[in-house]
C-alpha cells in the first residue's frame, strides 16, 4: 500500500515538475527578429491612449500573458493624463524627453525629467502622468497583459463616446 502511494506521488511530482517546465518554456523565444530603426512598423496606439501616439510592437503581445516589449512615439506636448497600472511599469526613454509627474498630488512642476537614455520602473497602482517634450519614443518592457487604469474616469479616451 505504501509502495502504491509512493509511486502515486513520484508520478504526480514529475507531472508537477513537466508542467513547471513546459510553463517556464513557454516563455521563450523560438523566433529571432532584429530591428533597425526604419525596419519597426509603427501603428496607431490602442484606444486606451490619448489620440495621437504610434505604437510598434517588437515583442511578444502585450495584450497577452507573458513577455512583451513595445515602443510609444508620442507628439510634442503629447500628455497621458493621471493613472496606474495592474503590473510593474518599466520605461526606457529612447529619444525626446519624457516628463513623469508622480505621487497622490502628481505635482507637474516638481515632475522628474527623464531625457533619452533614461530608464525608469514603478510598482503596480502607482499613480502618475506623463508628458513629451519634443517627439519622444518610449520603450516599455514587462509582463502582459498591459493595462491602463485613469484615476479619472473621465480621461479615459475609452470613454469618449464618437458621434454616431
Ligand atoms: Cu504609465
Amino acid at each position: 500500500m505504501k509502495a502504491i502511494i509512493g509511486s502515486a506521488l513520484a508520478t504526480l511530482l514529475a507531472v508537477v515538475l513537466i508542467q513547471a517546465q513546459l510553463s517556464a518554456e513557454e516563455m521563450q523565444s523560438t523566433d529571432m527578429h532584429l530591428y533597425s530603426p526604419t525596419a519597426i512598423e509603427w501603428k496607431a496606439a490602442p484606444a486606451a491612449l490619448p489620440p495621437g501616439a504610434r505604437m510598434a510592437v517588437l515583442e511578444g503581445d502585450p495584450t497577452k500573458e507573458g513577455p512583451f516589449v513595445v515602443r510609444f512615439q508620442f507628439p510634442d506636448g503629447y500628455h497621458v493624463p493621471a493613472h496606474t497600472h495592474p503590473k510593474t511599469e518599466r520605461v526606457t526613454v529612447i529619444s525626446g524627453t519624457l516628463h513623469l509627474a508622480t505621487g497622490e498630488a502628481l505635482d507637474r512642476s516638481s515632475a522628474k525629467k527623464l531625457p533619452a537614455g533614461s530608464f525608469g520602473y514603478w510598482p503596480a497602482g502607482m499613480k502618475h502622468t506623463a508628458w513629451s517634450e519634443g517627439e519622444t519614443v518610449i520603450q516599455l518592457h514587462g509582463t502582459g497583459p498591459w493595462q491602463i487604469n485613469y484615476v479619472n474616469p473621465a480621461d479615459d479616451p475609452r470613454n469618449t463616446k464618437k458621434s454616431p
